[in-house]
């Protein structure tokens, strides 16, 4: 039987909802755009120890993108941002760490969950070349930060090297990349999710916005655009569109959360981080 769980439902042009559903619906109202973000009541904060603490995860490290955040493992952001002699090796590396990790990563709680109820399966570069598949993130608080994940938008085909960039073609198919994150642990001033109606459309733009908040602390693009913040507590799964820009507040304390990045391709999710 399929699960069906308590949800918060988020959009940007309309009053959020409660509602019951799947993480199935919950991927889909994401992907075609009826929702922004989908917050789901899934696991007991009790198990989430369990969830967090599996030997499966390598040692959480700097985050090379962003200052305040670590995470488990190689992640497809920073791999994106590499160019020239770096692109190549930085490639090897990663997808060398996918497979060296994904045998145990699929044994845990959160790969576990997102095969079974959403049948998703690895993106992958050929026959062989898996992308990883989850990763911890954990965020420290730094002193007059504003965000802990700068404002900032996720999408697979974004390599600073399009033309080297494994993925390019076949992914623009008319649905967006989903965010599934599980919130392990909030800091205590209680850190929120805070999301822009603005889709950057490309990587040069996306470097543009970002190099902007960098040195102007602001996006003039993102000023009076419909926004959303919303609060997630322990326990919950997010899911939200990543094409959106969007940005996590500044922890006063650490913050633990799980998660993956889903795209729709050839009739399936395919789970990569
Ligand atoms: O809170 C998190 O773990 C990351 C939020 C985020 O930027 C994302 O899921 O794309």
């Amino acid at each position: 039987m399929t699960a069906v769980y308590q949800a918060e439902v988020h959009a940007f042009d309309r009053p959020s909802r409660h509602a019951r559903l799947s993480l199935a619906e919950a991927a889909l109202l994401i992907r075609d755009r009826h929702a922004a973000a989908v917050l789901l009541d899934l696991v007991d904060p009790a198990e989430l120890e369990g969830w967090w603490n599996d030997k499966a995860f390598p040692e959480v490290t700097q985050h090379q993108s962003f200052p305040g955040a670590g995470k488990s493992g190689l992640a497809i952001g920073p791999t994106q941002r590499l160019v020239n002699e770096q692109l190549v090796p930085g490639l090897i590396d990663y997808f060398s760490y996918g497979a060296s990790c994904n045998a145990a990563l699929r044994q845990t709680n959160f790969v576990k969950l997102c095969e079974r109820e959403l049948n998703a399966r690895s993106v992958r570069v050929g026959e062989w070349g898996e992308f990883p598949l989850v990763s911890k993130r954990e965020y420290q608080p730094i002193e007059g930060g504003v965000y802990s994940v700068p404002p900032h938008c996720d999408a697979i085909h974004f390599g600073r090297e399009p033309e080297r960039w494994p993925i390019a073609e076949g992914y623009e198919e008319g649905f967006d990349q989903i965010s599934i994150f599980l919130s392990v642990r909030d800091s205590e001033n209680g850190a929120r999710l805070v999301m822009w109606e603005y889709r950057a459309g490309s990587r040069p733009e996306l470097d543009e916005l970002m190099s902007e908040y960098a040195r102007s602390g602001r996006i003039e693009r993102l000023e009076g655009v419909p926004k959303l913040v919303i609060k997630g507590h322990p326990g919950q799964l997010n899911v939200l569109n990543t094409r959106a820009m969007h940005a996590v507040e500044q922890c006063k304390t650490v913050r633990q959360t799980l998660g993956s990045f889903a795209v729709w391709h050839d009739g399936q999710w395919g789970m990569f981080h």
